[in-house]
C-alpha cells in the first residue's frame, strides 16, 4: 500500500488535527464569503491525502458490492434526467464504519459551520446523509435539481478530464417548488457557473437553494462521487418530502 490507511477510530483526531493546521480564521472567512456568495466553494486540502485515499478505496469497495443502475427522469425537477449507478445510504450505513465516522465527525461539522456561517448539523433524514454515484457511460448525467437539505460536501473520487464532461453547473439563490419547479425559467433568467473538478478534489454546495447538475459525459468515462449531506437549524424544523431521493436510491 502506498499510503497510510486511517482506521475509523482515528478519524476524529485526524480531522481535528488537520483542520487546526490547515485553516486559520482568514482562510475560513474567505471560504465562507465565497460559499455564501456563490452557493459553492471548492475545498482545497480539506482532508489529508491519506484520508482521501482511504475513503476512495472504501467507495470502490462499496460500489462493487452495492451499486444499482438507474435511468430515469424526475417530474419534481422539470423531468431532468438521472443516468447513473447509485449506492444508497442504507447500504453504506450497514457496511461502512469509515464513512459513518467521517460523517459524524464533530471537527468536520465544526469547520463546515464556520464556512456556512451557521450551524451544520446531522441531516434529519437518515437516507440523505451519504450516498455514492457512479457515472460511466456516454450521456450519463445528474440532471438539474436541488437537494432536500442545505449543506452538501461532494468528494470527487474519480473524474475524467474536462473535455469529457462531468463538470458541475450551478445557479445559486434559487428556490425549489416541487409542484412547479420552473427549472428552465431559472436557467434562462440567471447566469450558470461551470466548475470543473479533478480526482481528489472536494467542494461544498448550498444544496437546497442552488440549482445544479453535472454536464453529461460525452464518452464512456468514469466519474464517481461521494455525497455527504448535512442540515441547517431550519432543516430540523421543516417538513420535507423526499421524492427524488427515494426514486434514486433503493
Ligand atoms: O456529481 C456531482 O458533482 C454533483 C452530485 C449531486 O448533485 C448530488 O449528489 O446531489
Ligand atoms: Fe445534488
Amino acid at each position: 500500500m502506498s499510503f497510510d490507511e486511517i482506521a475509523p477510530a482515528q478519524i476524529e483526531k485526524e480531522l481535528a488535527n488537520h483542520f487546526a493546521g490547515a485553516f486559520d480564521d482568514a482562510a475560513l472567512r474567505e471560504l465562507s464569503q465565497s460559499f455564501r456568495r456563490n452557493g459553492y466553494v471548492k475545498l482545497s486540502n480539506f482532508v489529508s491525502k491519506d484520508l482521501f485515499q482511504t475513503i476512495t478505496k472504501e467507495c470502490h469497495r462499496l460500489l462493487d458490492l452495492h451499486q444499482q443502475r438507474i435511468d430515469i427522469h424526475l417530474k419534481e425537477t422539470s423531468n431532468s434526467p438521472r443516468f447513473m449507478s447509485t449506492v444508497s445510504q442504507k447500504a453504506i450505513e450497514n457496511d461502512s464504519e469509515l464513512v459513518r465516522a467521517v460523517y459524524n465527525s464533530e471537527a468536520m461539522m465544526g469547520t463546515l459551520s464556520r464556512i456556512a456561517g451557521q450551524p451544520v448539523l446531522p441531516c434529519p433524514w437518515d437516507e440523505e446523509k451519504y450516498v455514492l454515484i457512479r457515472q460511466h457511460k456516454q450521456g450519463d448525467t445528474h440532471g438539474w435539481h436541488w437537494g432536500d437539505f442545505s449543506f452538501t460536501v461532494i468528494w470527487i473520487i474519480e473524474a475524467p478530464g474536462p473535455e469529457f464532461g462531468g463538470q458541475l453547473q450551478a445557479v445559486p439563490h434559487t428556490d425549489w417548488d416541487k409542484d412547479d419547479p420552473r427549472v428552465h425559467e431559472y436557467l434562462a433568467k440567471h447566469p450558470i457557473s461551470t466548475y470543473p473538478h479533478a480526482t481528489g478534489e472536494m467542494y461544498f454546495l448550498r444544496s437546497d437553494t442552488t440549482l445544479h447538475r453535472t454536464i453529461p459525459l460525452n464518452a464512456d468515462k468514469t466519474r464517481i462521487i461521494l455525497n455527504t449531506c448535512w442540515g441547517s437549524e431550519q432543516d430540523q424544523l421543516k417538513k420535507a418530502t423526499h421524492e427524488t431521493m427515494q426514486a434514486m436510491f433503493n
